[in-house]
Protein backbone atom coordinates (compact mmCIF):
# COMPACT_ATOMS: atom_id res chain seq x y z
CA UNK A 1 0.00 0.00 0.00
CA UNK A 2 2.78 2.63 1.05
CA UNK A 3 5.00 2.12 -2.22
CA UNK A 4 1.55 2.82 -4.16
CA UNK A 5 0.90 5.68 -2.34
CA UNK A 6 4.43 6.89 -2.79
CA UNK A 7 4.30 6.06 -6.42
CA UNK A 8 1.21 8.03 -7.33
CA UNK A 9 3.04 11.00 -5.05
CA UNK A 10 5.83 11.13 -7.47
CA UNK A 11 3.92 10.99 -10.30
CA UNK A 12 1.84 13.58 -9.15
CA UNK A 13 5.26 15.92 -8.56
CA UNK A 14 7.03 14.86 -11.06
CA UNK A 15 5.97 16.52 -13.84
CA UNK A 16 6.34 19.78 -11.95
CA UNK A 17 9.87 19.12 -10.73
CA UNK A 18 10.65 19.55 -14.42
CA UNK A 19 8.25 21.91 -14.75
CA UNK A 20 10.49 24.15 -12.15
CA UNK A 21 14.22 23.14 -12.68
CA UNK A 22 13.38 24.09 -16.28
CA UNK A 23 12.27 28.16 -15.44
CA UNK A 24 14.66 28.44 -12.18
CA UNK A 25 17.87 27.49 -13.90
CA UNK A 26 18.89 29.40 -16.61
CA UNK A 27 21.13 26.57 -18.20
CA UNK A 28 23.21 29.26 -20.95
CA UNK A 29 26.54 30.27 -19.26
CA UNK A 30 27.27 33.53 -18.81
CA UNK A 31 30.51 34.50 -20.71
CA UNK A 32 33.30 36.78 -19.11
CA UNK A 33 35.75 37.56 -22.09
CA UNK A 34 39.14 38.90 -20.20
CA UNK A 35 41.27 40.26 -22.53
CA UNK A 36 44.98 42.36 -21.85
CA UNK A 37 47.03 44.23 -24.27
CA UNK A 38 49.82 43.21 -25.94
CA UNK A 39 50.15 40.52 -22.93
CA UNK A 40 53.24 37.88 -24.05
CA UNK A 41 52.49 34.17 -23.13
CA UNK A 42 56.14 34.40 -21.90
CA UNK A 43 55.13 36.73 -19.32
CA UNK A 44 52.00 33.99 -18.02
CA UNK A 45 53.93 31.45 -15.40
CA UNK A 46 51.08 28.99 -16.43
CA UNK A 47 53.24 29.27 -19.62
CA UNK A 48 56.47 30.43 -18.77
CA UNK A 49 57.99 30.76 -15.19
CA UNK A 50 61.92 32.47 -15.75
CA UNK A 51 60.19 36.14 -15.91
CA UNK A 52 57.22 36.82 -13.76
CA UNK A 53 54.66 34.97 -11.71
CA UNK A 54 50.84 35.38 -12.27
CA UNK A 55 49.21 33.17 -9.72
CA UNK A 56 45.92 34.35 -10.44
CA UNK A 57 45.52 34.00 -14.31
CA UNK A 58 47.08 30.60 -13.94
CA UNK A 59 44.26 29.95 -11.85
CA UNK A 60 41.65 29.56 -15.20
CA UNK A 61 44.39 27.08 -16.88
CA UNK A 62 44.28 25.03 -14.04
CA UNK A 63 40.69 25.01 -13.74
CA UNK A 64 40.29 23.88 -17.68
CA UNK A 65 42.63 24.29 -20.46
CA UNK A 66 45.75 25.97 -21.26
CA UNK A 67 46.21 26.37 -24.89
CA UNK A 68 49.99 26.24 -26.19
CA UNK A 69 49.12 26.99 -29.88
CA UNK A 70 46.63 30.31 -29.92
CA UNK A 71 47.26 32.89 -32.46
CA UNK A 72 45.87 35.51 -34.08
CA UNK A 73 45.34 36.74 -37.89
CA UNK A 74 47.05 39.81 -37.81
CA UNK A 75 48.87 40.94 -34.75
CA UNK A 76 47.74 44.78 -33.94
CA UNK A 77 45.37 46.10 -31.75
CA UNK A 78 42.09 46.95 -33.21
CA UNK A 79 42.29 44.62 -36.24
CA UNK A 80 42.48 41.64 -33.85
CA UNK A 81 39.62 42.87 -31.73
CA UNK A 82 37.57 43.52 -34.87
CA UNK A 83 38.27 39.62 -36.07
CA UNK A 84 37.25 38.50 -32.44
CA UNK A 85 33.98 40.82 -32.76
CA UNK A 86 32.89 39.98 -36.12
CA UNK A 87 34.61 36.41 -36.64
CA UNK A 88 35.91 37.50 -39.48
CA UNK A 89 39.39 38.21 -40.97
CA UNK A 90 40.56 41.94 -41.37
CA UNK A 91 39.95 41.78 -45.21
CA UNK A 92 36.67 41.60 -44.78
CA UNK A 93 35.76 43.04 -41.55
CA UNK A 94 37.79 45.93 -43.10
CA UNK A 95 39.55 46.63 -39.92
CA UNK A 96 42.94 46.06 -41.72
CA UNK A 97 45.11 48.24 -39.51
CA UNK A 98 44.86 51.11 -36.31
CA UNK A 99 44.70 53.92 -38.65
CA UNK A 100 40.53 53.59 -40.06
CA UNK A 101 37.71 53.80 -37.23
CA UNK A 102 35.72 49.84 -37.44
CA UNK A 103 32.84 49.75 -39.88
CA UNK A 104 29.80 49.70 -37.17
CA UNK A 105 28.04 48.45 -40.12
CA UNK A 106 29.75 44.60 -39.60
CA UNK A 107 27.28 42.14 -37.51
CA UNK A 108 29.41 41.40 -34.03
CA UNK A 109 28.99 38.46 -31.49
CA UNK A 110 27.80 40.67 -28.48
CA UNK A 111 24.74 42.54 -30.79
CA UNK A 112 23.96 39.08 -31.18
CA UNK A 113 24.10 37.34 -27.76
CA UNK A 114 22.38 40.92 -26.73
CA UNK A 115 19.36 40.29 -29.35
CA UNK A 116 19.56 36.68 -27.73
CA UNK A 117 18.66 37.58 -24.59
CA UNK A 118 21.86 38.01 -23.25
CA UNK A 119 22.54 41.09 -20.77
CA UNK A 120 26.44 42.65 -22.09
CA UNK A 121 28.65 45.00 -21.10
CA UNK A 122 31.95 46.06 -21.94
CA UNK A 123 34.75 48.10 -19.84
CA UNK A 124 38.33 48.84 -20.70
CA UNK A 125 40.38 49.04 -24.43
CA UNK A 126 38.49 49.21 -27.41
CA UNK A 127 40.97 51.22 -29.82
CA UNK A 128 38.13 51.66 -32.45
CA UNK A 129 37.81 55.06 -32.84
CA UNK A 130 33.68 54.86 -32.22
CA UNK A 131 31.92 53.31 -29.81
CA UNK A 132 30.62 49.40 -29.57
CA UNK A 133 27.37 48.31 -30.68
CA UNK A 134 25.33 45.44 -28.81
CA UNK A 135 25.99 46.50 -25.09
CA UNK A 136 24.03 47.50 -22.62
CA UNK A 137 26.68 49.16 -20.88
CA UNK A 138 30.25 50.41 -21.82
CA UNK A 139 33.30 52.59 -19.96
CA UNK A 140 35.98 52.34 -22.60
CA UNK A 141 39.53 54.44 -22.98
CA UNK A 142 39.40 56.53 -25.80
CA UNK A 143 42.15 55.34 -28.20
CA UNK A 144 44.61 54.12 -26.41
CA UNK A 145 43.68 55.40 -22.99
CA UNK A 146 45.88 56.13 -20.33
CA UNK A 147 47.91 54.79 -17.39
CA UNK A 148 47.27 57.38 -14.91
CA UNK A 149 43.93 59.23 -14.03
CA UNK A 150 42.23 58.08 -17.26
CA UNK A 151 39.28 59.32 -19.49
CA UNK A 152 36.63 57.24 -20.38
CA UNK A 153 33.65 57.50 -22.44
CA UNK A 154 30.75 55.89 -21.04
CA UNK A 155 27.20 54.88 -22.67
CA UNK A 156 25.62 56.43 -19.57
CA UNK A 157 27.42 59.27 -18.47
CA UNK A 158 29.34 60.71 -21.66
CA UNK A 159 33.01 61.43 -20.96
CA UNK A 160 34.19 60.85 -17.55
CA UNK A 161 37.69 61.26 -16.01
CA UNK A 162 38.77 58.97 -13.05
CA UNK A 163 41.44 59.49 -10.53
CA UNK A 164 43.80 56.68 -10.06
CA UNK A 165 45.89 53.46 -11.97
CA UNK A 166 43.62 51.85 -15.05
CA UNK A 167 43.48 48.16 -13.98
CA UNK A 168 42.16 49.21 -11.04
CA UNK A 169 39.90 51.08 -12.42
CA UNK A 170 38.67 48.88 -15.00
CA UNK A 171 38.51 46.12 -12.47
CA UNK A 172 36.35 48.56 -10.27
CA UNK A 173 34.14 49.44 -12.89
CA UNK A 174 33.74 45.29 -13.90
CA UNK A 175 33.28 44.52 -10.27
CA UNK A 176 30.80 47.39 -10.08
CA UNK A 177 28.88 46.58 -12.92
CA UNK A 178 27.75 43.18 -11.72
CA UNK A 179 27.47 43.64 -8.17
CA UNK A 180 24.95 46.73 -9.22
CA UNK A 181 23.49 46.81 -12.86
CA UNK A 182 23.55 42.48 -13.40
CA UNK A 183 20.30 41.19 -13.53
CA UNK A 184 20.09 37.67 -12.21
CA UNK A 185 16.88 36.72 -14.31
CA UNK A 186 19.32 36.73 -17.60
CA UNK A 187 23.07 35.20 -18.61
CA UNK A 188 25.32 38.11 -19.13
CA UNK A 189 28.47 38.62 -21.72
CA UNK A 190 31.29 40.95 -19.84
CA UNK A 191 33.87 41.90 -21.78
CA UNK A 192 36.60 42.91 -19.35
CA UNK A 193 39.56 44.73 -21.60
CA UNK A 194 42.98 45.76 -19.69
CA UNK A 195 45.06 48.52 -20.89
CA UNK A 196 48.23 47.45 -19.68
CA UNK A 197 50.95 45.86 -20.78
CA UNK A 198 50.70 48.46 -23.56
CA UNK A 199 53.62 50.76 -24.04
CA UNK A 200 54.80 52.69 -22.62
CA UNK A 201 54.46 50.69 -19.74
CA UNK A 202 53.35 52.63 -16.16
CA UNK A 203 53.12 50.41 -13.31
CA UNK A 204 50.52 50.70 -10.35
CA UNK A 205 53.27 53.07 -7.26
CA UNK A 206 52.37 49.50 -5.35
CA UNK A 207 54.58 48.09 -7.25
CA UNK A 208 57.34 50.46 -7.81
CA UNK A 209 60.19 49.87 -5.13
CA UNK A 210 59.81 45.81 -6.24
CA UNK A 211 60.01 46.02 -10.21
CA UNK A 212 62.74 48.28 -10.35
CA UNK A 213 65.15 46.30 -8.31
CA UNK A 214 64.50 42.99 -9.62
CA UNK A 215 67.12 41.88 -12.71
CA UNK A 216 65.48 39.54 -15.54
CA UNK A 217 67.31 36.91 -17.67
CA UNK A 218 67.83 37.55 -21.49
CA UNK A 219 66.54 35.62 -24.26
CA UNK A 220 69.19 33.95 -25.93
CA UNK A 221 68.57 35.92 -29.26
CA UNK A 222 68.56 39.43 -27.51
CA UNK A 223 71.51 40.29 -29.98
CA UNK A 224 69.96 38.80 -33.28
CA UNK A 225 71.77 40.20 -35.91
CA UNK A 226 69.18 39.31 -38.21
CA UNK A 227 71.66 37.49 -40.77
CA UNK A 228 69.81 34.28 -42.45
CA UNK A 229 66.49 36.03 -42.84
CA UNK A 230 64.79 38.48 -45.28
CA UNK A 231 65.22 42.53 -45.72
CA UNK A 232 61.42 42.58 -43.65
CA UNK A 233 63.50 41.43 -40.42
CA UNK A 234 66.19 43.94 -40.61
CA UNK A 235 64.32 46.54 -41.66
CA UNK A 236 61.83 46.92 -39.13
CA UNK A 237 62.13 49.28 -36.35
CA UNK A 238 61.63 47.67 -33.29
CA UNK A 239 64.86 46.81 -31.76
CA UNK A 240 65.07 47.76 -27.95
CA UNK A 241 68.72 49.64 -28.27
CA UNK A 242 68.06 51.60 -31.41
CA UNK A 243 64.20 51.67 -31.59
CA UNK A 244 63.78 51.98 -27.86
CA UNK A 245 63.36 55.55 -26.45
CA UNK A 246 65.78 56.43 -23.37
CA UNK A 247 63.02 58.95 -21.89
CA UNK A 248 59.46 58.02 -23.25
CA UNK A 249 60.01 54.20 -22.85
CA UNK A 250 62.66 54.14 -20.19
CA UNK A 251 61.46 56.85 -17.92
CA UNK A 252 65.17 58.34 -18.16
CA UNK A 253 64.32 62.26 -17.43
CA UNK A 254 64.61 64.57 -20.59
CA UNK A 255 66.83 66.69 -18.34
CA UNK A 256 69.05 63.91 -17.90
CA UNK A 257 69.44 63.25 -21.72
CA UNK A 258 70.26 67.08 -22.02
CA UNK A 259 72.97 67.02 -19.86
CA UNK A 260 74.44 63.92 -21.11
CA UNK A 261 73.82 65.18 -24.89
CA UNK A 262 72.26 61.69 -25.70
CA UNK A 263 70.69 62.12 -29.22
CA UNK A 264 67.53 60.92 -28.78
CA UNK A 265 65.18 59.14 -31.38
CA UNK A 266 61.49 59.96 -32.42
CA UNK A 267 59.10 62.17 -30.32
CA UNK A 268 60.04 60.85 -26.62
CA UNK A 269 59.74 63.29 -24.66
CA UNK A 270 56.63 63.78 -26.01
CA UNK A 271 56.33 60.61 -24.77
CA UNK A 272 57.65 60.74 -21.81
CA UNK A 273 55.27 63.62 -20.82
CA UNK A 274 52.30 62.17 -22.63
CA UNK A 275 52.00 59.48 -18.95
CA UNK A 276 54.53 61.08 -16.80
CA UNK A 277 53.20 64.56 -17.44
CA UNK A 278 49.66 63.22 -16.07
CA UNK A 279 50.79 62.22 -12.74
CA UNK A 280 49.19 64.22 -9.48
CA UNK A 281 51.72 65.01 -6.76
CA UNK A 282 51.39 62.13 -4.89
CA UNK A 283 51.66 59.80 -7.49
CA UNK A 284 54.77 62.01 -9.02
CA UNK A 285 56.39 61.93 -5.39
CA UNK A 286 56.36 58.02 -5.75
CA UNK A 287 57.23 57.99 -9.19
CA UNK A 288 60.23 60.27 -8.26
CA UNK A 289 61.01 58.29 -5.18
CA UNK A 290 62.15 55.38 -7.76
CA UNK A 291 63.02 57.12 -10.86
CA UNK A 292 65.58 60.23 -9.50
CA UNK A 293 67.41 56.99 -8.15
CA UNK A 294 67.30 55.26 -11.66
CA UNK A 295 68.34 58.50 -13.34
CA UNK A 296 71.48 59.25 -10.95
CA UNK A 297 72.78 55.70 -11.73
CA UNK A 298 72.58 55.87 -15.22
CA UNK A 299 73.99 59.30 -15.35
CA UNK A 300 76.98 57.77 -13.57
CA UNK A 301 77.45 54.45 -15.61
CA UNK A 302 75.85 56.18 -19.21
CA UNK A 303 79.60 57.69 -19.94
CA UNK A 304 81.72 54.00 -19.56
CA UNK A 305 78.45 51.76 -21.52
CA UNK A 306 79.82 50.46 -24.55
CA UNK A 307 76.53 49.20 -26.81
CA UNK A 308 75.50 45.68 -25.63
CA UNK A 309 75.60 47.22 -22.27
CA UNK A 310 72.92 49.88 -23.15
CA UNK A 311 71.13 47.04 -25.10
CA UNK A 312 71.24 45.25 -21.76
CA UNK A 313 70.65 47.98 -19.97
CA UNK A 314 67.43 48.67 -21.72
CA UNK A 315 66.39 45.36 -21.81
CA UNK A 316 66.51 45.26 -17.90
CA UNK A 317 64.63 48.67 -17.92
CA UNK A 318 61.95 46.83 -20.05
CA UNK A 319 61.37 43.95 -18.22
CA UNK A 320 60.90 46.01 -15.27
CA UNK A 321 58.20 48.51 -16.24
CA UNK A 322 56.43 46.07 -19.02
CA UNK A 323 56.41 43.35 -16.24
CA UNK A 324 55.49 45.99 -13.34
CA UNK A 325 52.51 46.86 -15.46
CA UNK A 326 51.25 42.45 -15.21
CA UNK A 327 51.79 42.46 -11.70
CA UNK A 328 48.34 44.65 -11.38
CA UNK A 329 46.64 42.61 -14.09
CA UNK A 330 47.56 39.73 -12.17
CA UNK A 331 46.18 41.03 -8.95
CA UNK A 332 43.24 42.63 -10.38
CA UNK A 333 42.20 38.94 -12.53
CA UNK A 334 42.52 37.76 -8.66
CA UNK A 335 40.26 40.18 -7.28
CA UNK A 336 37.65 39.32 -10.17
CA UNK A 337 37.83 35.62 -9.88
CA UNK A 338 37.21 36.03 -5.94
CA UNK A 339 34.13 38.16 -6.40
CA UNK A 340 32.92 35.47 -9.20
CA UNK A 341 33.30 32.18 -6.58
CA UNK A 342 32.36 34.04 -3.66
CA UNK A 343 28.56 34.81 -5.96
CA UNK A 344 28.76 31.41 -7.31
CA UNK A 345 28.78 33.25 -10.83
CA UNK A 346 32.04 30.70 -11.62
CA UNK A 347 30.56 27.16 -12.18
CA UNK A 348 28.35 28.04 -15.19
CA UNK A 349 30.84 31.00 -17.10
CA UNK A 350 32.78 30.62 -20.02
CA UNK A 351 35.40 32.52 -18.75
CA UNK A 352 38.70 33.43 -21.56
CA UNK A 353 41.84 35.18 -20.77
CA UNK A 354 43.70 36.23 -23.53
CA UNK A 355 45.73 39.08 -25.16
CA UNK A 356 44.76 41.22 -28.29
CA UNK A 357 47.99 39.65 -29.71
CA UNK A 358 51.71 38.62 -28.22
CA UNK A 359 54.50 40.56 -28.07
CA UNK A 360 58.62 40.74 -28.14
CA UNK A 361 60.59 40.37 -24.53
CA UNK A 362 63.51 41.01 -25.77
CA UNK A 363 64.15 37.82 -28.49
CA UNK A 364 65.23 38.65 -31.33
CA UNK A 365 66.64 41.70 -29.68
CA UNK A 366 63.05 43.39 -30.39
CA UNK A 367 59.85 44.55 -28.34
CA UNK A 368 56.24 45.24 -30.39
CA UNK A 369 54.35 42.51 -32.43
CA UNK A 370 52.84 42.64 -35.86
CA UNK A 371 55.46 39.80 -37.05
CA UNK A 372 54.69 36.23 -37.83
CA UNK A 373 57.07 34.73 -35.56
CA UNK A 374 56.04 32.84 -33.09
CA UNK A 375 56.04 35.46 -29.86
CA UNK A 376 53.46 38.11 -31.97
CA UNK A 377 51.84 35.43 -33.84
CA UNK A 378 50.89 33.33 -30.89
CA UNK A 379 48.41 34.96 -28.13
CA UNK A 380 47.94 33.65 -24.30
CA UNK A 381 45.05 31.32 -24.42
CA UNK A 382 43.03 29.93 -20.73
CA UNK A 383 39.75 29.15 -21.04
CA UNK A 384 37.47 27.74 -18.08
CA UNK A 385 33.80 26.45 -17.46
CA UNK A 386 33.92 24.31 -14.51
CA UNK A 387 30.10 23.24 -15.40
CA UNK A 388 31.50 21.94 -19.07
CA UNK A 389 35.17 21.57 -19.05
CA UNK A 390 37.73 19.26 -17.16
CA UNK A 391 39.90 21.13 -14.93
CA UNK A 392 43.85 21.18 -16.00
CA UNK A 393 43.89 20.82 -19.75
CA UNK A 394 46.24 21.46 -22.64
CA UNK A 395 45.70 21.62 -25.77
CA UNK A 396 48.16 22.42 -28.75
CA UNK A 397 45.29 22.88 -31.39
CA UNK A 398 45.87 25.38 -33.86
CA UNK A 399 42.78 27.97 -32.82
CA UNK A 400 42.74 31.35 -33.30
CA UNK A 401 41.41 34.70 -32.28
CA UNK A 402 38.56 34.44 -35.01
CA UNK A 403 37.11 31.48 -33.43
CA UNK A 404 35.88 33.27 -30.60
CA UNK A 405 32.72 34.61 -32.09
CA UNK A 406 31.27 31.42 -33.33
CA UNK A 407 32.10 29.46 -29.71
CA UNK A 408 30.25 32.21 -27.49
CA UNK A 409 27.35 31.99 -30.07
CA UNK A 410 27.21 27.84 -29.62
CA UNK A 411 28.06 28.07 -25.36
CA UNK A 412 25.00 30.52 -25.68
CA UNK A 413 22.87 28.29 -27.78
CA UNK A 414 22.65 31.52 -30.82
CA UNK A 415 23.02 30.34 -35.01
CA UNK A 416 25.90 32.13 -35.99
CA UNK A 417 26.09 34.28 -39.07
CA UNK A 418 26.80 31.88 -42.06
CA UNK A 419 29.42 34.27 -42.78
CA UNK A 420 31.61 34.21 -39.86
CA UNK A 421 34.87 32.14 -40.77
CA UNK A 422 35.91 30.69 -37.16
CA UNK A 423 35.09 27.78 -35.76
CA UNK A 424 33.62 26.47 -32.48
CA UNK A 425 36.16 25.50 -29.63
CA UNK A 426 33.49 24.16 -27.99
CA UNK A 427 33.85 20.69 -28.97
CA UNK A 428 37.63 20.99 -28.44
CA UNK A 429 36.83 22.52 -24.84
CA UNK A 430 34.60 19.38 -24.32
CA UNK A 431 37.41 17.23 -25.89
CA UNK A 432 35.33 15.81 -29.33
CA UNK A 433 36.52 15.90 -32.47
CA UNK A 434 38.02 18.95 -33.78
CA UNK A 435 40.45 19.65 -36.76
CA UNK A 436 42.25 22.04 -38.06
CA UNK A 437 45.76 21.72 -39.81
CA UNK A 438 46.86 24.73 -40.65
CA UNK A 439 45.74 29.03 -40.24
CA UNK A 440 46.48 31.91 -42.26
CA UNK A 441 47.95 35.18 -41.14
CA UNK A 442 47.89 38.77 -42.84
CA UNK A 443 49.25 41.67 -41.54
CA UNK A 444 48.34 45.17 -43.07
CA UNK A 445 50.23 48.10 -41.45
CA UNK A 446 52.88 49.43 -43.81
CA UNK A 447 54.71 51.46 -44.06
CA UNK A 448 53.73 52.84 -40.34
CA UNK A 449 55.45 53.01 -37.24
CA UNK A 450 58.08 50.14 -36.25
CA UNK A 451 58.18 49.72 -40.40
CA UNK A 452 56.95 45.88 -40.24
CA UNK A 453 56.52 45.17 -43.85
CA UNK A 454 52.78 43.55 -45.35
CA UNK A 455 52.82 39.82 -45.12
CA UNK A 456 50.68 36.82 -45.12
CA UNK A 457 51.71 32.74 -44.51
CA UNK A 458 50.07 29.51 -44.17
CA UNK A 459 51.13 27.89 -40.69
CA UNK A 460 50.88 24.50 -39.62
CA UNK A 461 52.25 22.89 -36.64
CA UNK A 462 55.71 22.05 -38.59
CA UNK A 463 56.32 25.06 -40.99
CA UNK A 464 55.37 28.68 -41.77
CA UNK A 465 55.84 29.75 -45.05
CA UNK A 466 55.64 33.71 -45.52
CA UNK A 467 55.24 36.16 -48.44
CA UNK A 468 56.24 39.53 -47.78
CA UNK A 469 55.01 41.48 -50.56
CA UNK A 470 54.80 45.19 -50.32
CA UNK A 471 58.23 46.79 -50.86
CA UNK A 472 60.25 43.84 -51.45
CA UNK A 473 59.02 40.41 -52.86
CA UNK A 474 60.18 37.36 -51.06
CA UNK A 475 59.49 34.36 -49.11
CA UNK A 476 60.55 32.88 -45.72
CA UNK A 477 60.02 29.33 -45.33
CA UNK A 478 60.67 28.46 -41.26
CA UNK A 479 61.18 24.90 -39.99
CA UNK A 480 59.75 24.96 -36.62
CA UNK A 481 60.60 21.98 -35.03
CA UNK A 482 64.58 22.16 -36.15
CA UNK A 483 63.91 25.83 -35.63
CA UNK A 484 62.34 27.20 -32.45
CA UNK A 485 63.87 30.41 -32.29
CA UNK A 486 63.06 30.92 -36.27
CA UNK A 487 66.79 32.45 -37.47
CA UNK A 488 66.95 30.64 -40.60
CA UNK A 489 64.82 31.25 -44.06
CA UNK A 490 65.43 27.44 -45.54
CA UNK A 491 62.98 28.65 -48.61
CA UNK A 492 65.72 28.10 -50.96
CA UNK A 493 66.99 25.26 -49.63
CA UNK A 494 66.84 22.22 -51.75
CA UNK A 495 65.68 19.56 -48.98
CA UNK A 496 62.21 21.31 -48.73
CA UNK A 497 61.19 21.80 -52.39
CA UNK A 498 58.41 19.19 -51.59
CA UNK A 499 57.21 20.77 -48.33
CA UNK A 500 57.48 24.09 -50.22
CA UNK A 501 55.04 23.18 -52.95
CA UNK A 502 52.96 21.56 -50.26
CA UNK A 503 52.38 24.75 -47.95
CA UNK A 504 52.07 27.10 -51.51
CA UNK A 505 49.41 24.93 -52.44
CA UNK A 506 47.43 24.93 -48.90
CA UNK A 507 48.43 28.80 -48.86
CA UNK A 508 46.63 28.83 -52.04
CA UNK A 509 43.71 26.73 -50.69
CA UNK A 510 43.24 29.24 -47.23
CA UNK A 511 43.35 32.16 -49.74
CA UNK A 512 40.46 31.12 -51.39
CA UNK A 513 38.53 29.63 -48.43
CA UNK A 514 39.01 32.62 -46.40
CA UNK A 515 38.63 34.77 -49.72
CA UNK A 516 41.45 36.17 -49.59
CA UNK A 517 42.61 37.70 -52.82
CA UNK A 518 45.29 40.05 -54.08
CA UNK A 519 42.96 42.17 -56.15
CA UNK A 520 41.62 42.95 -51.98
CA UNK A 521 44.60 43.17 -50.83
CA UNK A 522 45.69 45.76 -53.39
CA UNK A 523 42.71 48.07 -52.98
CA UNK A 524 44.19 48.59 -48.67
CA UNK A 525 46.92 49.18 -50.12
CA UNK A 526 45.81 52.26 -52.68
CA UNK A 527 43.35 53.38 -50.04
CA UNK A 528 46.33 53.76 -47.47
CA UNK A 529 49.09 55.33 -50.02
CA UNK A 530 46.08 57.75 -51.05
CA UNK A 531 45.45 58.58 -47.34
CA UNK A 532 49.17 59.02 -47.11
CA UNK A 533 49.41 61.64 -49.86
CA UNK A 534 46.87 63.70 -47.88
CA UNK A 535 48.74 63.35 -44.70
CA UNK A 536 45.85 61.61 -43.33
CA UNK A 537 47.89 59.11 -42.20
C1 LIG B 1 51.49 53.04 -30.29
C2 LIG B 1 52.89 52.61 -29.83
C3 LIG B 1 53.49 51.60 -30.77
C4 LIG B 1 52.51 50.45 -30.99
C5 LIG B 1 51.19 51.00 -31.48
C6 LIG B 1 50.15 49.97 -31.74
N1 LIG B 1 53.76 53.77 -29.77
O1 LIG B 1 51.54 53.80 -31.45
O2 LIG B 1 54.70 51.14 -30.24
O3 LIG B 1 53.01 49.53 -31.92
O4 LIG B 1 50.69 51.89 -30.49
O5 LIG B 1 49.84 49.25 -30.58
S1 LIG B 1 53.64 54.82 -28.51
O6 LIG B 1 54.88 55.57 -28.49
O7 LIG B 1 52.50 55.69 -28.77
O8 LIG B 1 53.46 54.04 -27.30
S2 LIG B 1 48.45 48.55 -30.51
O9 LIG B 1 48.50 47.57 -29.43
O10 LIG B 1 47.46 49.57 -30.24
O11 LIG B 1 48.26 47.91 -31.82
CA1 LIG C 1 47.83 45.40 -28.65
Amino acid sequence: KKTIFYFLLGSLLLPSTILFSQTKQPSRPNIIFIMSDDHAYQAISAYDKRLISTPNIDKIAKNGVLFTNASVTNSICAPSRATILTGKHSHLNGKVDNHFSFDTSNVTFPQLLQKGGYQTAMFGKLHFGNSPKGFDQFKILPDQGNYYNPDFITKKEGKINVTGYVTDIITDMTIDWLQKERDPAKPFMLMYLHKAPHRSWLMAERHLKEMTSTAFPEPPTLFDDYTGRTGAVKEAEMNILQHMSWSGDNKIYPKTMDSLHIPEIGFDKRRFEAEMGRLNPTQKTHFNAVYDLINAEFSKAYPRMTDQDKMRWKYQRYMQDYLGTIKAVDENVGRLLDYLEANHLLENTLLVYTSDQGFYLGEHGWFDKRFIYDESFKTPLLVSWPNQIKAGQKSDALVQNLDFAQTFLEAAGIQAPADMQGQSLLPLLKNQAWERDAVYYHYYEYPAEHMVNRHYAVITKKYKLIHYYFKEDVWELIDREKDPMELKNVYNDPAYSAIKKTLHKQLAELRVKYKDNSALSQNYIDRFLKDASEGKV
